[in-house]
């Protein structure tokens, strides 16, 4: 039919010559289409088209149609490529997922649909800021090299009053923990104010400071009713005397959208951007068969210029997730080149001259830095947190999954769990990850570390959720 003759080229040369974005979708038909015509409702309905033809269209309009490119019909799988011109210019990531998980997702034509994979070509990566400070900023500031960032998230999640909260920071640093994150509905309570919450923070951290002689970071959540409001709290911190370094701004990123992650990054490319994920389960989800994939959500994260988001414990933790899925999101957003479930993105962009490439180093942070070949600059890196039901424990066996140490750890549970209160938690912890650096197994390790005999005995015997 002409729908298919629009937006079906299966002979479509050489996909990844830079013109298109590409995705990779799998889709179940639904009613009585086959999948080739599913597919190219899917292409009309994110580019150019609706569900009759119009008689609107252009010549120039129909090139800016979306091109169903490749299907595997044993698998259920469709490859559309989407003429990048389609997309906002500016850097604007929420313009594209409005295409290209937008409408979609409600059709009528589809039982399922899912977008597994994602590739930018690099005259478009080119358009977008991509992180400014970076896991390897903070790892200067802490003088953390070799290890895993060892943080928590305070709990209980809410009700402790502004001092109250502090405290627990407090003796997590002094326990010997990095960071410390606002637990993602820390906000303005009535029983916690945001500002007092600010500056007993800000006391926290310093006598924490002074006593350890070690750097320390909180992660404020600076999602807001409005932009305003969010401005508001990054100011407010920045004004409260930190030092630049010691605090991230947390975004929840889906909740509070794709524009209040960009607004922080351009705002404040000498921040560190936390990119939370509250509500990701209800796209992601393996038996959700509608919506997207872990990777694809981490790399718009890291096309948005997140400095860092959470990509799941592999299964190791309390949430949904398995190697295939997290470790393949979480490498795919670290490295410059990184292997999807089915592209091999590449997160570089040529420059026009190295002339060019100082000045926007100097200019903002360096949004770009220099790969081994020097007429290259790539799209930085964007950094893994990994969190959710981890403990001292666990901290092995991920890293063996994940493959390296390159992550921001914030364990709630396995810190505040610990019986004898939190600074002794955030020794198990940092102890859990010496017995890993030098290569001890941790019962053993644990034999003369008191605090990791401990814990090793709670999370042995405790049983979630009692
Ligand atoms: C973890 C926590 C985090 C979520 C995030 O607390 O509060 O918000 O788990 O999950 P705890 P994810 O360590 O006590 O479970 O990182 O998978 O998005
Ligand atoms: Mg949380």
């Amino acid at each position: 039919n002409s729908k298919q003759q629009a937006y079906v080229n299966l002979n479509l040369e050489d996909p990844e010559n830079g013109e298109y974005l590409l995705g990779v979708f799998h889709l179940i038909p639904g009613g009585k289409m086959n999948i080739l015509q599913a597919a190219s409702e899917v292409a009309a309905e994110s580019s150019t088209g609706t569900n009759f033809k119009v008689n609107t269209e252009t010549a120039f309009s129909r090139t800016m149609n979306a091109l169903v490119y490749k299907l595997d019909l044993d698998k259920n799988l469709v490859w559309i490529a989407y003429p990048w011109r389609l997309f906002d210019r500016g850097g604007n990531v929420q313009n594209i997922l409005t295409y290209i998980v937008g409408n979609i997702l409600g059709m009528k034509e589809i039982s399922a649909l899912k977008l597994l994979d994602v590739w930018f070509p690099p005259a478009m990566l080119e358009q977008y800021d991509g992180p400014s400070y970076t896991l390897d900023y903070m790892r200067q500031y802490l003088g953390v090299y070799d290890r895993p960032i060892l943080g928590t998230i305070v709990k209980p999640k809410m009700g402790l009053t502004s001092a109250e909260y502090a405290e627990v920071c407090y003796d997590f640093w002094t326990g010997g923990g990095d960071f410390v994150k606002n637990d993602e509905p820390q906000a303005n309570q009535d029983f916690c104010p945001y500002e007092k919450m600010v500056m007993h923070v800000k006391e926290a951290m310093d006598k924490a400071v002074r006593e350890t002689g070690q750097k320390k970071v909180h992660s404020f959540n600076v999602s807001a009713a409005d932009f305003d409001i969010m401005i508001q709290r990054c100011e407010m911190i920045r004004n409260a005397g930190f030092e630049p370094g010691s605090y991230a701004f947390l975004i929840d990123g889906i909740t509070a959208g794709w524009m209040a992650v960009q607004t922080l990054r351009r705002r404040y490319p000498d921040v560190f951007i936390h990119y939370h994920r509250a509500g990701h389960g209800g796209f992601t989800r393996p038996e959700n068969p509608i919506g997207f994939s872990v990777l694809v959500l981490s790399k718009f994260a890291r096309l948005a210029g997140a400095s860092g988001i959470h990509t799941g414990t592999a299964g190791v933790g309390k949430m949904k997730g398995t190697p295939e899925e997290d470790v393949v999101a979480a490498h795919g957003i670290l490295y410059f080149k990184s292997k999807g479930h089915f592209f091999e993105q590449i997160w570089t962009k040529i420059m026009e001259s190295d002339k060019d490439a100082v000045n926007i180093v100097n200019e903002d942070m360096s949004r770009h830095i220099i790969l081994e070949d020097d007429s290259w600059r790539g799209v930085k890196k964007c950094c893994p947190i990994v969190s959710g039901g981890l403990n001292p424990v666990r901290l092995k066996p991920f890293i063996d999954v994940m493959g390296n140490v390159d992550f921001i750890t914030t364990m709630g549970s396995g810190v505040h769990s610990h019986p004898e209160g939190t600074k002794a938690g955030a020794k198990a912890l940092v102890q859990a990850c010496d017995a890993y650096l030098k290569g001890i197994d941790i019962e053993e390790y644990a034999k003369d570390h008191n605090e990791l005999a401990q814990s090793l005995e709670y999370f042995s015997k405790a049983k979630e959720g009692v």
